[in-house]
């Protein structure tokens, strides 16, 4: 017993000097390579090139039996990568993922298990043939699979296949099967998809066959407090008419062209009926909605018309999420309940650095809705452009919308959106129930109307409209009473324009040092004398910030009964209760917390850990030339937590919502918009909408990717049109 207890402890001994978790193979001795029996790396992008650490892995390490690949950023796993790797027992795969090289596994035939991410798209030639003892696979995604790609593996016993569309292979991908003694789980809406599909069709054929609950039961995104199934289908050929109540026409609009887009669907033919309802008992929340599908129609309740249109969206999705433009044609039956957890769930886009044209914030707007995403902020001026147009003062828009360059991009960057085309612009969002509140910037980030106005800086300086992106020293002058005027009227007329409860501010970055264009301005000198503010030296140019907000703030309050919102800066020692701040900056949300807290204010959540869209999703990813962005990856938004470890009654008294950024200062077209904003902003749909104990990621990943294919198609098809 003793010596067997030693041996045990020596085992285990050598077992953790030989357990590694390591950046790259480099960081190995030779003698260690050798005596490792488990490595985890975590290297960000592994080399492939000459005596790669694949090479190493495969060739240098005799002993190891497990390697985690799920910490690297890895996009390939390279050709002949672990060619023969006999000594391999365990491997797990890095969900970053996208191609599977030739032979890359070839052999393996020690390992027993493997799932492949949902995120690889391809396995080539021979990837995983001759894994002898491969008894369970598991296929996440959608992945196309080359000749012989999983040829020869005798043991295998179990495929569970997740693609509700059967992945392409050739004929021969599953050459040497057994397949009599394999069983083969697919979406069970697939299954005449995979008993057809070639490659799959002797697989299905001969293999016992089960299924998993229909895949597009678990692809909504944000996904909902409650789902629970049933055991019916309804067929959606089913459905003969959409009923609903007046106060529902625009609802009714949106479930009949979710309806045409069904191939089955044939206006008045079946008995089904897709109902609408409201009904006000359902919960406080008024986005609150619940969704039943039974074998004979569908019922969606709402506290209100917007709560009614996110059942909506939510039926849309499971009807849409196949990875081709066509709706599945029959739906499992289930009962849904959900509501929000936060109130408001923005993107914020930014026209002013580079121009968005209308029909792309419409296709902007459409997808928003989809993730149930409610607020979107336009972030209307800029040091760099003025972007809507103010009828008393035309130079804004005829000077200010108009420039060319934007840092090392010699595009023209022109354009401006009239009163017009906003205000129906925002008609056209309200049908989205998307609310779309206007950004004016004060007192920095000003630049283009200083331009067009000079008189609103300090000793009216003349200054050019920037071209490059940063922080400009160019301020509103507080102790000119032409600023206030200025800003009385702006704001008199985007009240007509947004009947938005909100209005942003601006209030961010004023200045490097912020705030010090005041410090040596007589005007502003003045008005500190007025003010009784006693030190003339920048310490105290807080308290003008202060004084033109308060300002702004009540005028904005007592004539338009707006709610103003601003970015957190510390220079706001006293956030206005009421108001709405923003936080922002890595590394001061809790201080943006504390501050909303002590001030009875509320709290928008838009870290840069988090939020910040603009910046790339992974190492190398674009915008490959910038200021010097921190990459932001899908997970790292996906774990934005939204009451930020402050618990539950931060949550309840000022947390308002989420935002995600998507400043454009390296974002020079459209379609560069909707790449760097999703899958991202689903996540952070996800973060603003779902509790906390609905959320995993590793299934988020999963759905995002039918989200994105979908996306992605729809894109094609809108921009095409
Ligand atoms: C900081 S975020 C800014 C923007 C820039 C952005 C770039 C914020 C409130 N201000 O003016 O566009 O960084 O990521």
């Amino acid at each position: 017993m003793k010596t067997h207890l030693l041996s045990s402890l020596l085992f285990l001994f050598s077992l953790s000097l030989s357990a590694q978790t390591i950046g790259t193979m480099q960081e190995l001795s030779a003698q260690q390579k050798a005596a490792a029996t488990s490595i985890t790396l975590r290297g960000v992008q592994l080399p492939t090139g000459w005596n790669s650490d694949f090479r190493q892995l495969r060739d240098c390490c005799p002993r190891l039996t497990e390697l985690n690949l799920s910490g690297c950023r890895n996009r390939e796993l390279p050709t002949n990568a672990l060619f023969s790797a006999h000594h391999l027992r365990r491997l797990v795969l890095p969900d970053s993922l996208e191609r599977i090289g030739k032979a890359a596994l070839y052999a393996c035939d020690g390992i027993e298990e493997l799932v492949i991410p949902a995120s690889v798209v391809r396995i080539d030639d021979s990837a995983l043939a001759g894994m002898r003892a491969l008894r369970r696979l598991t296929i996440l995604g959608c992945p196309e699979m080359g000749e012989m790609a999983l040829a020869g593996l005798t043991d295998l016993r179990e495929i569970v296949v997740q693609s509700p569309i059967p992945p392409r292979c050739a004929a021969n991908t599953f050459a040497g099967l057994q397949s009599q003694q394999i069983q083969l789980t697919v979406p069970r809406s697939a299954r005449r998809a995979y008993r057809q599909a070639e490659g799959w069709r002797t697989l299905f054929i001969n293999a016992s066959k089960k299924h998993t609950q229909d895949v597009d039961s678990v692809q909504i995104i944000p996904i909902p407090q409650s789902l629970t199934y049933d055991d019916g289908r309804l067929e959606m050929a089913q459905i003969g008419k959409v009923v609903a109540c007046d106060a529902l026409n625009n609802e009714r609009d949106h479930a009949q062209t979710i309806l045409n887009r069904l191939s089955t669907w044939r206006p008045g033919k079946g008995k089904g009926i897709l109902q609408l309802e409201l009904d006000a008992t359902i919960s406080a929340s008024p986005e609150a909605y619940t969704l039943q599908v039974t074998p004979n129609g569908i019922v969606i309740r709402g506290v209100t018309p917007t709560a009614v249109f996110w059942g909506l969206m939510t039926l849309e999705q499971m009807l849409t999420t196949s990875c081709a433009n066509t709706l599945t044609a029959s739906l499992p039956t289930l009962h849904i309940e959900d509501a929000p957890r936060t109130q408001l769930r923005e993107l914020m886009i930014d026209p002013a650095r580079i121009f968005i044209p209308l029909a792309e914030l419409r296709l902007f707007v459409v997808e928003m809705a989809r993730y149930k995403l409610n607020a979107l902020h336009l972030h209307l001026v800029d040091d760099q452009a003025w972007r809507i147009e103010i009828k008393a003062y035309p130079r804004l828009t005829e000077i200010g919308s108009k420039r060319t360059g934007m840092d090392d991009m010699p595009l023209d960057i022109s354009g401006y959106y009239t009163q017009e085309e906003m205000r129906e612009f925002v008609q056209f969002a309200a049908r989205y129930h998307v609310e779309v509140i206007p950004e004016i910037e004060m007192p920095g980030h000003e630049v283009a109307a200083i331009h067009c106005y000079p008189q609103l800086t300090c000793g009216a300086r003349e200054v050019p409209i920037r071209t490059t992106c940063g922080v400009s020293n160019e301020l509103l002058c507080p102790g000119e009473e032409f600023v206030y005027e200025f800003l009385g009227n702006v704001f008199r007329e985007l009240s007509e324009v947004f009947p938005s409860r909100y209005i942003h501010l601006g209030g961010d970055e004023a200045g490097n040092p912020a705030l010090d264009c005041w410090t040596h301005c007589e005007k502003c000198e003045a008005l500190k004398a007025k003010l009784g503010i006693p030190l003339s030296d920048r310490s105290e140019n807080w308290r003008l910030q202060e004084y033109l907000f308060n300002r702004v703030i009540d005028t904005l309050r007592t004539c338009y009964g707006k709610t103003p919102m601003f970015w957190y800066e510390t220079d706001f020692k006293r956030i206005p209760e009421g108001c709405i701040t923003f936080a922002w900056r890595h590394g001061l949300t809790a201080a943006a917390i504390r501050a909303a807290q002590e001030n009875g204010a509320h709290i928008m959540l838009c870290p840069g850990e988090h939020c910040y869209l603009d910046y790339p999703a992974a190492p190398g990813d674009m915008p490959e030339v910038n200021w010097g962005m921190p990459v932001t990856s899908l997970e790292q938004t996906y774990r934005l937590d939204p009451s930020w470890g402050f618990g539950e009654s931060f949550e309840q008294h000022h947390l308002f919502g989420v935002a995600g950024t998507l400043w454009s200062e390296c974002i020079p077209t459209p379609e560069r918009l909707f790449y760097m904003t999703y899958p991202r902003a689903m996540a952070l749909a996800e973060a603003g909408w779902s509790p906390k104990s609905r959320r995993q990621w590793p299934d988020f990943q999963q759905r995002s990717t039918f989200h994105l294919r979908a996306l992605f198609i729809r894109r094609l098809l809108d921009a095409s049109r």
